[in-house]
C-alpha cells in the first residue's frame, strides 16, 4: 500500500487478520466442554432456522456472506463488535476495580515506551483538539502503584487507527506510558472522533441490511498493568458523545465516561484513576 491510498474495508480487515494471526493461542478446553458448548451452539442455530423458517436462498446468502467476511479479513472486526462484550462481561465477573471493556481489533503490542508525563506520538499536522489525560493507577486500598504501565491507543480525528489505515504512520496515537513511583501519569493527545465500521465490506453490508447504524462513540483504548495486579483492558468515552447510548459494539459503561473541561490555558483536561484488583 502507498501512503496516498485511502482506507478500505478489505485493507483494515486484512491488516487486523494478519496482526491477529501473529500470535496463536490454545485454551486447553477439554473434549467434554468442547462437546457441550458445540452442542448448545448448534441447538441455538437449529432453533433460529426453525423459528424463522430460513429458506434455501437465505441459507445460500449466509454462506456467501460468511465466505466474504473471511476474504475481507473482517472476522476480527465482526467478532469483536458483536460477541466480545459478552466474553468481557464473563471474564470480569466478581472483579472490584476499574471496569473493563473490549479490546477490539486494533490493538498493536509493543507501542513506543513513554515517560509518565508525555505526548503520544502524532503527526506534525495532527488534526484534532488537544486533550490532557492525567490520573493515577492504584490498588483496591487506594495505594499508588509504582511500576504501573498504561498502554493507550485511539483513533484520529477522522476515526482511523494507525496500522489499519494506509495513510497514517505506524505508531501514531499509540504508546506505553510508564507511570511514576506513585502510579501517576499525564498524557497529552488529541480528541478522537467516533468510529464508523467500514460500509464497503461485509460487516458494513450486514449492518446496513439489518437497518442498524455502524457507529461506535469516540473512545480511548487502554491496557493498564502493575506488578502483582490483575491487568485490565478497558475503554474510556466522552460525556454526551454521539453514540454513547447505542454503541454498535455494546461496549460502553456508565463508569467509563470522561468529562474533560478546559483548564487555565484553554486546553481540555481530564483526570481518571485506575484501580487494579490483585492478580
Ligand atoms: C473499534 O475501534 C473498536 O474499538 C471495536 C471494539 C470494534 C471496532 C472498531
Ligand atoms: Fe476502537
Amino acid at each position: 500500500m502507498t501512503t496516498s491510498e485511502s482506507p478500505t474495508a478489505v485493507g483494515s480487515g486484512t491488516a487486523a487478520t494478519d496482526k491477529f494471526l501473529q500470535e496463536r493461542v490454545s485454551a486447553d478446553t477439554p473434549p467434554e466442554r468442547v462437546s457441550a458448548i458445540a452442542k448448545d451452539v448448534l441447538e441455538a442455530l437449529a432453533g433460529v432456522i426453525d423459528k424463522h423458517g430460513i429458506t434455501y436462498p437465505e441459507y445460500r446468502v449466509l454462506k456467501q456472506w460468511l465466505i466474504d467476511i473471511g476474504q475481507f479479513g473482517e472476522w476480527p472486526l465482526w467478532l469483536d463488535v458483536f460477541l466480545e462484550h459478552n466474553v468481557e462481561e464473563v471474564a470480569y465477573r466478581g472483579q472490584h476495580g476499574t471496569k473493563g471493556s473490549i479490546e477490539g481489533p486494533y490493538y498493536v503490542a509493543d507501542a513506543k515506551t513513554l515517560p509518565a508525563k508525555c505526548e503520544l506520538p502524532m503527526r506534525d499536522n495532527e488534526v484534532g483538539s488537544k486533550l490532557v489525560f492525567e490520573g493515577q493507577v492504584r490498588d483496591l486500598d487506594g495505594k499508588g502503584l509504582g511500576g504501573a504501565t498504561v498502554e493507550l491507543w485511539h483513533a484520529d480525528d477522522e476515526g482511523y487507527y494507525s496500522h489499519f489505515a494506509p495513510h497514517i504512520p505506524d505508531g501514531n496515537l499509540r504508546g506505553t506510558i510508564v507511570a511514576d513511583d506513585e502510579g501517576r501519569f499525564e498524557i497529552t493527545t488529541i480528541q478522537p472522533a467516533p468510529y464508523q465500521i467500514p460500509t464497503d465490506g461485509p460487516t458494513g453490508w450486514f449492518i446496513e441490511k439489518a437497518g442498524w447504524h455502524p457507529w461506535r462513540p469516540a473512545h480511548l483504548h487502554l491496557m493498564v498493568k502493575a506488578p502483582g495486579k490483575r491487568a485490565i483492558t478497558t475503554q474510556l468515552y466522552f460525556k454526551d458523545g454521539e453514540w454513547i447510548e447505542n454503541d454498535v459494539a455494546t461496549a460502553t459503561k456508565p463508569e467509563l465516561i470522561l468529562d474533560p473541561k478546559p483548564g487555565a490555558d484553554g486546553t481540555n483536561r481530564v483526570t481518571y484513576d485506575f484501580v487494579l484488583d490483585p492478580a
